[in-house]
């Protein structure tokens, strides 16, 4: 959680603070000295950006109300891919390009989004209710972020802009899942079946493109995705428009408006292993302002960004009662009062402004306000009518005995250093995206899976398809693991917080320690994704296709 070794050598943090104090230009001189080595020699130092930057302490705060991103609406019905007797409600999602302004103060900003729009439309679905989605590439065919040719799948001979979508925490058929290889060119789309067999969860869906996802979510391509269900509905928690999404990640931006993304000082290779931002991005506004009533609202945190990872708390001492976390319900209500989440990570909390009427609580990010809630002095009619107490439970999670697993995968996460120790690429298990497929669990099988982090950072890993528990952290000897390969434990295991004891499907690996999870492999055979979430890591090799082969007859 604290700053590492690694990203304190890789400069990016300390650029950060710089970025907010001075004048961008001046930069470069205080990060590292520029190391001239071929592509992919060295590690990738920061450049200074060409463009002034947006200090944050010169933004006016809480000037814009924030926006709640549009429910998307089903644009007629068509058939079944796999019963053509029945028809399902299909959408059209285009991607667009657009300019919207992110401050009052500051000139518009180009974008993509779905539809248009950054977030875009919510999807509102319902366990066991299936839809079609047809997402369709509509961007023009230049890319205006910094593509770098030498990372695989991203070759100067491929179009600029390709796109794929994956709904992140989705049990989908191989074929629907977005699968980065199933990428697009603009002009053409892709028609997606969503079964949404699975609870009620707070999921996203965005961009999956092999070697340019971190340059398309950082364009704007991202949404919000509720499953919904009975069970979840049954508890009378806040819902409507007292029930929404907050959709977080950090940019920089420049004086004149653009998104400014990070590169490295080599221009031939411009990737950078980390992009953290200045600025926060509530739904799409920087410091906005919501009106709300004094009564419980749901809030669905989702965390968007490409690296950095939110430390979020409430003033005036008001906790928050988190409910969920990335794949629905936790088996209870849980009090706290910061909430942590890494790139991916989702955490479904309500707050309660019933005793605020008339002030005004900010959410804060390590301390700082990003958005104000200004809380009105009477709840409505409406409200009043629908104000009911928290649940004491709120649904079972049943927990996964590790025993029952027919085998546990031990995966390193490493760094290929370069010649004078630094980090270049983050690799899973020592192997790239390219080779032979190792992971091949069989469907309905239970796995438990050991992630051991060789690397000086905590890494935010995801699998698709599967929801998984969490088992437990525990502290390994590296140089026994690097001299013969055998794990040493050098501490005791340390069972998740109450927070990760329900279904996730990204998991903090932290460094220096063997995190496990486990999981039942159910849904269709076929080819799906592992990775790392920070996605300059998933971008360069920290991905692996994994096979799904079909239950044994
Ligand atoms: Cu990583």
């Amino acid at each position: 959680m604290t700053l590492s070794r690694r990203r304190f050598l890789c400069g990016a943090s300390g650029l950060l603070g710089a970025y907010a104090f001075a004048d961008a230009l001046h930069v470069a001189s205080a990060a590292t000295s520029p190391m001239v080595m071929p592509a992919r020699m060295a590690m990738p130092v920061l450049a200074a950006p060409k463009v002034p930057l947006i200090n944050p302490t010169s933004l006016a705060r809480f000037v814009d109300p924030l926006p709640v991103p549009p429910i998307a609406r089903p644009a007629g019905q068509r058939a079944h891919p796999a019963y053509p007797g029945q028809t399902l409600p299909y959408y059209r999602m285009e991607m667009r390009a657009f300019s919207a302004r992110l401050h009052r103060d500051l000139p518009p900003t180009p974008l993509w989004g779905y539809d248009g729009r950054s977030p875009g439309p919510t999807f509102e679905a319902v366990r066991g209710q299936p839809l079609l989605v047809e997402w369709i590439n509509a961007l023009p065919t230049r890319h205006f972020l910094p593509i770098d040719h030498n990372i695989h799948g991203a070759e100067r001979a491929k179009p600029a802009v390709r796109t794929v979508t994956h709904v992140h925490g989705a049990r989908v058929p191989a074929g629907s899942d977005g699968y980065p290889e199933d990428w697009y060119a603009s002009g053409h789309s892709a028609l997606y079946h969503y079964p949404n067999g699975q609870d009620a969860a707070t999921l996203w869906y965005h961009d999956h493109a092999m070697g340019i996802t971190r340059l398309n979510i950082y364009a704007g391509l991202f949404g919000a995705f509720n499953v919904r269900d009975s069970d979840e509905q049954a508890l009378g928690l806040p819902s409507g428009e007292f029930d929404l999404p907050l959709i977080l990640c950090d940019r920089l931006i420049g004086k004149d408006g653009q998104l400014y993304y990070p590169v490295s000082d080599d221009p031939s290779a411009p990737w950078v292993m980390q992009c953290n931002g200045n600025l926060t991005l509530c739904n799409g506004k920087l410091f906005p302002y919501f009106e709300v009533e004094p009564r419980r609202y749901r809030l669905r945190l989702i965390n968007v960004a490409n690296t950095s990872f939110f430390d979020l708390s409430l003033s005036h001492s008001q906790p928050f009662q988190q409910i969920g976390s990335d794949q629905g319900l936790l088996s209870a209500p849980l009090e706290r009062t910061r909430i942590e989440l890494y790139p991916a990570e989702r955490a479904d909390v309500v707050v309660d402004f019933s005793a605020l009427a008339g002030l005004s609580v900010q959410l804060r990010q390590h301390g700082e306000g990003l958005l104000e809630f200004r809380v009105g002095a009477r709840a409505s009619e409406r409200s009043n009518r629908e104000a009911s107490a928290l649940p004491a439970s709120l649904r079972p999670v049943t927990r996964i005995d590790p025993a029952s697993a027919v085998r546990d995968r031990v995966l390193t996460l490493e760094e290929m250093d370069d010649a004078g120790g630094n980090a270049m690429t983050m690799l899973l298990d020592g192997k790239r995206w390219s080779d032979p497929i190792t992971e091949n669990p069989r469907q309905h099988s239970t796995e438990t899976w050991s992630f051991v982090n060789l690397t000086g950072d905590a890494h935010p890993i995801h699998l698709h398809l599967v929801r998984f528990q969490v088992i437990d952290r525990r502290p390994f000897d590296l140089f026994a693991w690097n001299a013969s390969r055998t794990l040493k434990y050098t501490g005791p295991a340390q069972l998740p917080p109450p927070h990760e004891a329900g279904w996730k499907d990204t998991v903090r690996a932290d460094a220096g320690m063997v995190t496990r999870i486990a999981m039942r492999f159910d849904g269709e055979p076929g080819r799906y994704v592992w990775h790392c979430h920070f996605l300059e890591h998933e971008d360069n090799e920290m991905m692996r296709p994994y096979q799904l082969l079909p239950a044994k007859v």
